[in-house]
């Protein structure tokens, strides 16, 4: 079972390269594909540097759709869903996430970055908040779980959560220490990554709602994936 890496990344232009060096070296992954979601900075012309599919779509059209258009390009059964904003990205890395899926031990595993003992201890052993992360390995069969009506914006990571279990496949969380990261405030700016803060996490809580409480997706019928335009380097 080979393993694709899928970036979908809104102008990342400065961790990119860093990202993409990783994984293009690394021997458990067979394929790389950024998709740049209408990024307006240099992230399509870093990716083209390397020997990776690039799919630039013309416009934004947000987070989820951006992993399905890299899901539709795949041509692997593991998928590895990665962001495009880390840096110090190591080969122990890699082979913490992809290793469990691709030995058969997981069929989804979650990377949450480590943040000290105590919150580490809140939020994976006692349960506090749902694990979110995008940095995530998943069988192609987990990914099919989910309605497409949550495969938009940033509803994919609650949806997989809620979906994979469900559906009987075993998911595993894993730390992963000393990954660097680079916040919202400070790539987008304070007011903007603040808002786009605001807004992700007004949809991630209603979504939970949606998910857990009212599960409308029972009987809202699934949609197409809407056409977009796209420019591909391969
Ligand atoms: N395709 C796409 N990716 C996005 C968009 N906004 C953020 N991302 C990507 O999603 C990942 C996580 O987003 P980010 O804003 O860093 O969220 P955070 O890490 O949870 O604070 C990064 O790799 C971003 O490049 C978007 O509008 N479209
Ligand atoms: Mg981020």
């Amino acid at each position: 079972m080979g393993t694709t890496a899928i970036i979908a990344a809104y102008n990342e232009e400065g961790t990119l390269a860093d990202v993409l060096g990783a994984l293009t070296a690394s021997p458990l992954i067979d394929e790389v594909i950024v998709v740049s979601d209408g990024s307006t900075d240099e992230t399509v012309n870093i990716a083209r540097r390397f020997d990776v599919t690039t799919i630039a779509l013309r416009q934004n059209h947000g987070k989820g759709y951006a992993m399905r258009m890299g899901v539709a390009w795949a041509t692997h059964d593991i998928l590895f869903f990665v962001d495009g904003d880390m840096f110090n990205v190591t080969s122990e890395h890699i082979e913490a996430l992809v290793g469990p899926v691709a030995r058969g031990e997981a069929d989804m595993n979650v990377g949450i970055r480590h943040r000290g003992p105590v919150l580490d201890f809140l939020h994976l052993k006692a349960g506090c908040g749902p694990v979110l992360s995008g940095i995530r390995v998943m069988r192609r069969a987990v990914w099919e779980t989910v309605p497409v009506q949550y495969m938009e914006r940033f509803k994919i990571e609650a949806a997989l959560n809620r979906f994979c279990v469900a559906a009987g496949y075993r998911q595993l969380n894993t730390v992963i220490y000393n990954l660097g990261h680079v916040i919202k405030e400070s790539k987008r700016g304070l007011l903007n990554g603040l808002h786009s803060r605001w807004e992700m996490s007004r949809e991630v809580f209603l979504l939970i709602f949606d998910l857990y409480v009212f599960e409308t997706w029972r009987w809202s019928g699934q949609e197409e994936m809407p056409v977009a335009e796209y420019d591909l380097f391969e």
